[in-house]
């Protein structure tokens, strides 16, 4: 159902809630888009195949209209997927060279997003001008921290059953755009599209999945041309480091959890960085046996990420939620401001009694 809070205090709002009828939050985010003439274009820090490829199909398509129209994320562009931007469209976001350029945007469209605090300088940025915000995204509400820093959004595209949040601009496109896909755009969302169905592997892979991909081929696009830039690119620090989460991984009395802690010396040994933990944690999960996996990363001293992973028994936002984080049903993820040692004994007994409320075999 959608609806439409609209008539409260001059703020037009929609929320699709657990289904796909977005028709009227499409149309309300196609008028602002239209009626806009500067446009800010954001994901989340450390953004992944479906923030950018979202984000920059849809700026390829509002240049199209002669939109004043820039890419600003809080991240650098990651490596392997700069092949989505022939143009550089994306930059790194700089106060100094920026600012007065944001402060006079219209409208922030943010892709993929779940929190606001995500946006990092980006989203400081928008907060300090009161820029009318916009966010296509596939997070599940419950995975959402409104922190009380949290700030109105204006319009809302949220569809939680979607596989990803590209499917979503996708569709729009779909319904707004009076010119075929162009191949840059087709590229950008079947990279949305693979990377967060884990190559039509994943729970979130649906019927509507494979149409979009079907309408994706139909312009022509190599999904192996694609496949071979993002996922064959191991480079030999990560095996190496492959390595390390190999000898690390530890398992739980009956091994339905799996983890592995990357301390910053493990990284420091074999010179990776962080972007080359990416998809690491789906390895844990892929172990016979393993229910829940769990790959922690010591960021600093004090600082630690966890990715968590679910093959489909239990939920695990609720944990991730519960320590500060969110994200999907079956994956999820949380920054703590606290030293590895102390996160995992947090962690581990809320996984235990996670599990132990499932029935662990069978
Ligand atoms: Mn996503």
């Amino acid at each position: 159902m959608v609806t439409a809070d609209n008539q409260q205090e001059g703020i037009n709002t929609l929320v699709a809630q657990s289904d796909s009828d977005l028709t009227g939050a499409f149309q309300a985010l196609n008028e602002a888009l239209t009626s806009a003439g500067r446009i800010l274009l954001s994901t989340h820090e450390n953004p992944d195949g479906d923030g950018l490829g979202s984000l920059l199909a849809m700026c390829e398509y509002l240049k199209s209209l002669g939109k004043d129209c820039r890419a600003l994320i809080t991240s650098p562009m990651p490596e392997p997927y700069r092949f989505l931007d022939p143009h550089s469209w994306v930059e790194r976001f700089d106060a100094t060279r920026d600012e007065a350029w944001l402060a006079g945007c219209d409208l922030a469209l943010d892709f993929d997003l779940a929190d606001f605090r995500r946006l990092g300088a980006v989203g400081a940025a928008l907060k300090r001008h009161a820029i009318t915000l916009a966010t296509i995204d596939h997070h599940p509400p419950a995975a959402y921290n409104h922190g009380e820093q949290e700030p109105d959004y204006s319009y809302v595209v949220v569809d939680s059953n979607a596989p990803a949040a590209g499917l979503l601009v996708w569709r729009f496109l779909k319904i707004y755009s009076q010119s075929p896909l162009t191949a840059t755009m087709a590229q950008a969302l079947y990279t949305a599209l693979v990377t967060d169905t884990g190559s039509f592997k994943y729970d979130n892979t649906n019927v509507e999945a494979h149409q979009m991909a079907i309408d994706l081929l139909e312009t022509g696009l190599r999904p192996y041309e694609i496949h071979k830039q993002i996922f064959e690119r191991r480079s030999h620090t990560q095996i190496r480091l492959l390595g390390k989460l190999l000898e690390n991984i530890e398992y739980s009395d009956d091994q339905s959890i799996g983890w592995c802690v990357l301390t910053a010396e493990h990284l420091a040994q074999v010179g990776a960085r962080l972007e080359d933990i990416e998809g690491f944690s789906e390895f844990i999960r892929a172990i016979d046996g393993v229910e829940v996996a769990a790959l922690i990363t010591e960021l600093t001293p004090e600082r630690t990420k966890v990715s968590l992973r679910s093959k489909g028994r239990v939920s695990i936002n609720d944990v991730a939620k519960r320590l500060g984080g969110g994200g999907h049903a079956f994956a999820s993820g949380i920054v703590m401001e606290k030293p590895w040692r102390q996160v995992l004994e947090l962690l581990l007994p809320l996984l235990e009694a996670k599990l132990a409320g499932h029935g662990k075999s069978g």
